[in-house]
């Protein structure tokens, strides 16, 4: 019999975390989807759960875990976790913030640029030999333009450091000012959207933010603005999105997340303002690395009895 604790994987994990995953612990690899009945079987045993952003971790599933004392979420967001129930029951939770900070601002810049630019459609113009039958139309200017940021945590300041050196002018809305900040606030979603050229999501999913990007808010960003996404699918009524610019109510969308990952709906496909990626906010080589290694120091720290290097702020 092995002495190493248990384990529920409730994500497919990259091998680099996987590796240590199965050198520390008796690894169940999302036996609660595979095998529900040999999941019962083990369930009493389990007392960790290993994630990514992205995975749900319900009330029901901790209530089926009676030896649970950990999720460890490899992402910042960790929306897909109950961290009610897992309070109530005692279980830490931990996720794997600031060391994405990076990836996630300069992906959200890569965005604006790409569809103001229309970069995806000029690549598009020279591959498929149209460029000796005359140039692209002109596109829009993004250095100078007015920066909305929806979200001032550690990466929407990420996106707003980069963004000043594009002579942007910046400003935000979050739950409260900043007033250490050298940027406007703005109470709404939609004040900000109505003086922004480019609107940039980057707050945390949950029903805190659900729907919190709507038709009012893409009326007020207007026919010249454009909407570029890379927190979570839930935050942007993705329904509205679709009607705001398929009717030319705003320029364009740059999405890296969506409603009902990793299904992304045909009309917005189908549409030529839009850049789409997979998820790919936080997705190199070095940070999905930095990630995997925390959320493994996490799980380490808790069966070594010493502090957690980063529970999320519910339980600190
Ligand atoms: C990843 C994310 O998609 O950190 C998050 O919240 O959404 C992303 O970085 C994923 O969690 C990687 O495991």
């Amino acid at each position: 019999m092995s002495s190493k604790p248990e384990l529920l994987t409730v994500a497919r994990l990259a091998p680099f975390l996987m590796q240590p995953l199965q050198g520390a612990f008796t690894l169940h690899e999302r036996l609660h989807e595979e095998d529900p009945a040999a999941f019962t079987r083990i369930a009493g045993n389990i007392r960790a759960i290993c994630g990514s952003g992205e995975s749900k971790v319900s009330a029901e599933l901790i209530g089926q875990l009676p030896a649970l004392e950990i999720i460890s979420i490899m992402g910042v967001g960790y929306d897909g976790v109950d961290v009610a129930a897992a309070k109530a029951r005692g279980v830490m939770v931990s996720h794997t913030p600031d060391v994405l900070n990076d990836d996630v601002a300069d992906l959200a810049l890569a965005l604006m640029l790409n569809v103001a630019r229309r970069i995806p459609q000029a690549d598009q113009h020279v591959r498929q030999g149209r460029w000796p039958a005359g140039p692209m139309p002109l596109a829009r200017k993004m250095s100078g333009a007015r920066l909305g940021i929806v979200g001032m945590g550690r990466i929407g300041q990420a996106i707003a450091a980069r963004a000043r050196a594009f002579g942007m002018s910046i400003a935000y809305t979050a739950r409260s000012a900043k007033p250490a900040l050298p940027y406007a606030f703005h109470a709404t979603p939609r004040g900000l959207a109505a003086v922004s050229d480019f609107l940039v999501v980057i707050t945390p999913g949950g029903a805190a933010t659900r729907k919190l990007i709507d038709a009012d808010v893409l009326r007020a960003l207007g026919p010249e603005g454009y909407l570029v996404n890379v927190a979570r699918g839930s935050v942007v009524d993705e329904g509205a999105l679709i009607t705001a610019l398929q009717q030319g109510t705003i320029a364009g969308a740059g999405l890296d997340v969506f409603e009902n990952e990793p299904n992304v709906p045909e009309a917005l496909r189908a549409l030529d303002n839009v850049v789409l990626l997979p998820h790919i906010g936080s997705a190199t080589t070095q940070t999905r690395g930095a990630m995997a290694a925390r959320a493994f120091a996490n799980l380490q720290a808790h069966f070594a009895g010493t502090p957690l290097p980063s529970p999320v702020p519910e339980c600190r």
